[in-house]
């Protein structure tokens, strides 16, 4: 059966592989962003897989403009199955006494509030429709600290936190929910962290293999589609050559 699946922050990496995942297996789209030229050219290729496509270009920090997109959906958006938690950022690097309070409210505002914004709006019509699925999209900077991760750990950590206390919560409604929790991915995210930084950016995922955005949009995927009685609480994604978010095998070291 296809589904309306709901992907927050498609306009690149991890959720715009995963909106293309869904798409190519014939599931109709709703996908957000804020930039909006991104959200159409990605709209464009959806478009393609023969499947209906919703784009809403709005900040999830935002929450009135959260509400206002997710509250007017047209009815026949509202029968969303699935919502990817996924928009989110790191901003910077430093160690917590040379920490930069507006990189911490982004992170926080983002990576914490804007996900509860949305499935705030989004959980009324999973009720509706007495089931679903909310995947959120974790990291293993959610289950270890690291030098300088400091407040982006401590966001994850909130979305480890919080994808347990959704499971409890929503669990009369037999609401699945499953927390994703990938180790590097070559993505824009270290192009986010380091603040437009190319040269540090690539030196990220130089002498290895990193995940790529595909390779977790196919774990979400599964995720997904488990029969009705079985749940993915929580997935831990590593690349081969990765242990932990200290211990990567790098052959330039
Ligand atoms: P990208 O930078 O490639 O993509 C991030 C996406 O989030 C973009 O589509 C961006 O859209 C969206 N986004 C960011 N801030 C906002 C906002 N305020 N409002 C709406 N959308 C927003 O990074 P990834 O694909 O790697 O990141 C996706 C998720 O995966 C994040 O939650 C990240 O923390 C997590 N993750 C990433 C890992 C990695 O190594 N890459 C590893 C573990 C977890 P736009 O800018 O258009 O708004
Ligand atoms: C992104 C992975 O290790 O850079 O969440 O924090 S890491």
């Amino acid at each position: 059966m296809n589904n309306i699946v709901l992907v927050t922050g498609a306009t690149a990496g991890i959720g715009e592989a995963t909106a293309l995942q869904f798409a190519a297996q014939g599931h109709d789209l709703i996908i957000t962003g804020r930039r909006k030229e991104r959200l159409e050219q990605l709209e464009n290729r959806l478009r393609e897989f023969g499947v209906a496509v919703l784009s809403l270009n709005f900040d999830v920090r935002d929450e009135q403009a959260v509400n206002q997109h997710l509250s007017q959906l047209p009815e026949a958006w509202q029968a969303i199955k699935i919502l990817v938690n996924n928009a989110g950022l790191a901003v910077g690097r430093g160690t917590i006494d040379q920490g930069i309070t507006d990189d911490w409210n982004r992170m926080i505002d983002t990576n914490v509030k804007g996900l509860l914004y949305v499935s705030k709006a989004i959980i009324p019509l999973l009720k509706k429709q007495q089931g679903g699925h909310i995947i959120n999209i974790g990291s293993i900077a959610g289950k270890e600290a690291y030098l300088g991760g400091n407040v982006y750990c401590a966001t994850k950590h909130a979305v480890d936190a919080l994808t347990k206390a959704m499971r409890i919560d929503l669990l009369p409604h037999n609401i699945k929910v499953t927390g994703i929790c990938p180790g590097a991915a070559d993505t824009e995210f270290s192009l986010v962290r380091y603040k437009g930084d190319e040269a540090q950016a690539e030196k990220v995922y130089q002498g290895f293999t990193p995940l790529y955005a595909e390779d977790i949009a196919e774990v979400i995927y599964f995720a997904a589609t488990r029969p009705v009685h079985v749940n993915l609480n929580d997935v831990i994604i590593m690349p081969t050559a990765q242990a932990n978010t200290v211990h990567l095998h790098k052959t330039d070291a």
